[in-house]
Parts: structure tokens; sequence; C-alpha cells
């Protein structure tokens, strides 16, 4: 596992404390962007501390390379240490709060003495945040809820995050010639949105060996079960992984068992009855004859279905279609042919347009469309029309200049605003291959307001894709409220796609809003917003996503060849 995310960690909870302090903005602004550029980084920021190389990352110089250093060494920071003692909250807790910043901490430590979670939400339950100044009530009945929101998440994570950590612990075991066989089972075999706990299922030689190293690897931090078939860690990170030893000839079945999820294995228990047979966690059984479970597709043979893809299982009509020969042909990685939405440094990307072409090259995509923010999103430092125009410009003599065999689509990340109008002239929009239009400000606004908004930016002649339709950001915003039935009913009159953001913390649409979209005959453009180059590919989590939401290939542009995508699309 890399030490990335940690170390991003120590440095915000840094630049929270000088902000709170107030003295010195432009440190804060260092650390602000320091977390970022770690949180986004291609490889080991360890890596990069043993060459020498730390202030290479964007944001980080000579002082928070010094820091860097020390916490990869000793574990320790001395300035951190400092700023603890001299403001003891509970910083990075109450700043995990939606909704809850820096001025908020600051002002409920000192008129109330609130330092953690547990007495903010004492304090709010008590009404005491509402005679605050600048607070009141609807911030107070917020604040409560963003407190549910910082607890469930505190409980799971990202399906990235755990992936990456899984895979981390899979390298480590797999140095272990006992190992026949290893799998993830669980949430993350299903790639559900977040996770719960690992699971992971492995077939050994000398289980006493697997275990025994399991329960001591490096990030570990305690054990709460360490059995022959079972043990249980949790790890400095925080998550939980469960490691189950199986039998070769009971593999498939515990693999089917310890995937789950549970609706989906009791539906399939009873269809086992009902033939006369019993399924378990070691096999199928008649009688005392074990009649499947070496391999997991032998079990769904058996019971007379065709074998249900992990990602479906979730008791959602997926036995059903497995009976009737009806299971979609879901999509995958290798169909996606081209990226629609990225951004550049021209607005908040932090590669130049060049950069993040060499890295869609080395995709192999055959088309990629560059869309960066527009003006009114000041903060992302948005193209006006002339900036647009030039970038119309450049483009062409990109494609011109034959340095790249994809073709390069002329887009942009249109702002809808307050009243669903945009904020780019149709005569520019005109000029663009590729019109992509996202809310990203007045979000907290009321149902019919939203979905009169959004609905009416689809009905612009020069709109094709309605990018991260619900806002959410997992485990820290939920999204936005929008009627998202009247969204697709719009955008199915005027032929406007549904993206799908790939970003781990996006993931909008989510399953069940695929289902509702492809039943009504809409498309999906599966994007990935990239702002970085390694941000290409989170290109799979969209393709996780999807597949959990039932979609073929065909339901998706950005699988379409190049000229079948750009027909789709027209209007
Ligand atoms: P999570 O960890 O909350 O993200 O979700 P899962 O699905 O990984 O849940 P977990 O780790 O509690 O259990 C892993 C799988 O084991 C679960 O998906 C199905 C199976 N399983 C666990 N408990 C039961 C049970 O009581 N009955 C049945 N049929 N299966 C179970
Ligand atoms: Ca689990
Ligand atoms: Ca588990
Ligand atoms: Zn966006």
């Amino acid at each position: 596992m890399t030490k990335n995310a940690e170390v991003a960690r120590v440095l915000k909870e840094i630049g929270l404390f000088l902000e709170f302090e107030g003295k010195e903005p432009f440190k804060v602004k260092a650390y602000q962007r320091a977390v970022r550029s770690i949180s986004a980084l291609g490889e080991d920021v360890a890596n990069l501390a043993d060459r020498d190389d730390l202030t290479s990352i964007p944001g980080v110089g000579k002082g928070i390379a010094e820091v860097i250093k020390s916490y990869l060494t000793t574990g320790n920071v001395g300035v951190l240490d400092e700023l603890r003692t001299r403001v003891p909250i509970k910083i990075m807790e109450l700043d995990a709060i939606p909704g809850v910043g820096i001025k908020t901490i600051k002002l409920v430590y000192e008129k109330l003495g609130v330092t953690d979670l547990e007495s903010l939400e004492k304090a709010a339950n008590e009404d005491k945040l509402s005679k605050l100044p600048g607070l009141g009530l609807k911030t107070q009945d917020q604040i409560i809820e963003g407190i549910q929101v910082a607890r469930s998440g505190l409980s799971r994570t990202l399906l990235a995050d755990a992936l990456s950590i899984a895979t981390d612990i899979e390298t480590q075991l797999r140095k272990l010639h006992e190992i026949n066989q290893l799998v993830f089972a669980g949430s993350i075999r299903r790639r559900r949105e977040t996770i719960g706990d690992i699971d992971i299922l492995v077939e050994a030689t000398d289980p006493k060996q697997v275990m025994s190293t399991f329960v001591t690897l490096r990030d570990v931090s305690s054990v709460s079960a360490h059995g022959e078939t079972k043990s249980s860690v949790r790890l400095s990170s925080g998550i939980q992984v469960d490691l189950r030893v199986l039998p070769k000839d009971g593999f498939g079945a515990g693999l089917q068992y310890f995937t789950g999820n549970v609706d989906h294995n009791v539906k399939l228990r009873a269809i086992a009855q009902k033939k006369g047979l019993r399924l378990n966690e070691y096999g199928l059984f008649r009688g005392e004859d074990k009649i499947a479970g070496t391999d997991e597709s032998g079990i769904y043979k058996t019971l007379g279905l065709d074998f249900i893809p992990p990602e479906l299982r979730e008791d959602k009509g997926e036995i059903e279609a497995a009976q009737n020969g009806q299971l979609p042909h879901l999509i995958e990685l290798k169909d996606i042919r081209g990226d629609l939405h990225s951004h550049t440094d021209q607005s908040d990307g932090k590669n130049t347009i060049e950069e993040m072409l060499d890295a869609a090259q080395m995709k192999g995509y055959e088309y990629y469309c560059v869309s960066d923010h527009t003006q009114s999103l000041t903060i992302a430092n948005g193209m006006d029309e002339s900036r647009l125009l030039q970038r119309i410009e450049e483009i062409d003599t990109l494609n011109a200049s034959g340095r790249w065999k994809m073709k390069i689509l002329k887009g942009a990340e249109v702002d809808i605003l307050s009243e669903g109008s945009l904020d780019i002239k149709d005569e520019v929009l005109s000029q663009l291959d590729l019109v992509t239009v996202s809310i990203h400000s007045r979000m907290k606004d009321n149902k019919k307001t939203m979905t009169e908004r959004v609905c009416h930016a689809l009905e612009s002649k020069y709109v094709h894709i309605l990018g991260h339709p619900t806002g959410r950001l997992l485990l820290k915003r939920s999204e936005f409220e929008i009627d998202l039935d009247a969204v697709f009913e719009s955008a199915k009159q005027n032929n406007v796609v549904m993206e799908l953001n790939a970003h781990p913390q996006r993931l909008d649409l989510n399953a069940g809003n695929l289902r509702a979209a492809t039943r009504m005959g809409l498309k999906i453009a599966i994007n990935t917003d990239a702002h970085w180059t390694t941000e290409l590919d989170h290109m799979q989590f969209g393709v996780y996503q999807a597949r959990r939401g039932w979609l073929t290939k065909n339901d998706v542009i950005n699988t379409y060849p190049l000229k079948k995508m750009m027909s789709t699309i027209k209007k």
C-alpha cells in the first residue's frame, strides 16, 4: 500500500490547524495544494522521499518536504504535535462533517467549548448551535444530518481505496508458496460503491502458515480473531479484513457464499431446496453427496442458472433472469473507446493538454474530449468565450499536427446557471464537438427549482451530455434534491446522454438510476472527469458501476466507433 493517503491526512490536519489559527494564509494554501497533489499522485510518496524528490510534487516546498520526511521516518511530526497541544480539538473529525468548516469549528469551540463530534452533537441536540451568530435553525439541522453522514463515513471505505488496500495485502500474501488460490469476496467482489470490510478467501497447502503471516502483516494494528480457517484484523487505516482459508473441493461454494449478498444467497438456497438439494458454504449436496462446490460456476449450473456476474448479485431480478437465459451481456473495460469528459490546466486540471492527450493515447483511445470548466466557475479558473474560442483553434492545430492518432474532440463542461441558462453563448457552443452541462453552484436548491433548472438546460440545442447528474460525493455529500424521472424524460425528449461519472467518489448515477435510465432508452457516457493524467485510470470504476447497473456495450456511447458516437449524440 502506498503511504500517500496517510501522508495526505497528516498534511491536511496541519493545514486545518493553521487555518484555524488564521495566521499564515499562504502556508494554509500550500498545505491544501500538497494534500491534493499527494492524494492524486501516481506513485508512492515514500519512493519520492527515497529519491529526495519530494519538492517535485506541486505544493510541496522545503518545509512540507521536511514534514513528510519526518513522518515517514519516525511516524511523528513535531509541528503537528505542537498544534494539537495548542488547539486541543479533534479537527479532522469535525472537518469531516459535511457542512462544517473551519469557520464553524472556531465558532463552536470559542462559544461552546466544542472539541469533537460528540460534543458538537450534544450542543446541536440541546439547540445551542442555532443561537450562535450566523448559524440558525436550518444550519443546526444540516449539522445534525452531517454528523450522521460523518458517522457512516467512518465505518465504510470507498471501493477504490479498499481495492488498493486489498491488492497490497494480496501482494504480501502471495509471497507465500503455500497459497494456491486467493480471491476477494464480499462487497469488493460485487464492486459496491463503498466497502464495510474486506473479505479475502484463500486455498492453501499450509493454512496455519498463511494465518500467522496474515495477522502479522505490517499494516495490522489489532487482531480480533486468529484461527485455522478464519482470522480478522484491523489495519492502521481503520478498515477490517477477514481472511478465510477454504478447502480445495469447497472453494467454489465458499466463494459463492462469501460473495453474497445475503439476499441473493437466501434466494439461491431456496432454489436448491425446491430441487431437493442443500446449498451451504461447503458445497451443493444431494443427501450426503456433494454434487458441486469446487468451482463457483458449477453451483449455478447445477441449479439450472446461467452464471451470474458478481456485480449483479443483489437479488434485484438477476436470479430470475439467469433462470430464463436473460442476463444482460455486461459491458467490459476493453469495450471503452474514448473518454468524453476531462480537464487540463486551462481550468482546474493539473496537467497540460499535451500531457493529458499523451496519457489518453496510452489507453489506446480512438477519441478523447477535452472539456474544461467555463467562466462562472471562477474558483476553477473557468474559461470565458474568448478563451474557449482560442481553445477550439488550439485543438484544431493539435488534431492537424498528427502527433496523436486519436481524434481530439472540442468540448467544455458548461455551468448551468440559476435559471437553467448556460454561461456560454450559443454561437460559441455551436462550434464545439461535444457540450457537457453540469451543476456546480446552488446545490441546495429545492427539488422543484433544481429539476426545472436542469431540464431547462437540457433543452438547449447544443447540449449533448448531463455531467454528474446528482452531484453526490460518496461518504461526504448527499445528492442534491432532484426529480431524476423528470430529468430522464427531458433528456429523452432532447436527445441528451446521461453521464456515469467514473470518479470513485462520485459514481453517479447509481445502479438503480442506471437501470431506470436505460429502461427509458437513454444512453449513458462513462467519463472519468480526469483532472490529472493518473485519473484516466478511474474508467475501471465507471465500468464496475455500469455493470452493477446492468449496462451492455450498446447502452454506453463511448464504446461506439467515433462516427457512430457522434451521430448518436447529434441533435
Ligand atoms: P460489507 O462488508 O458491509 O461491504 O458487505 P459484504 O457483502 O461484504 O458483507 P460481509 O462482509 O458481512 O459478508 C460477506 C458475505 O458473506 C456476504 O455478502 C454474504 C455472506 N454472508 C455473511 N453473513 C451471512 C449470513 O448470515 N447468511 C448468508 N446467507 N450469507 C452471509
Ligand atoms: Ca465485507
Ligand atoms: Ca466480512
Ligand atoms: Zn464537473
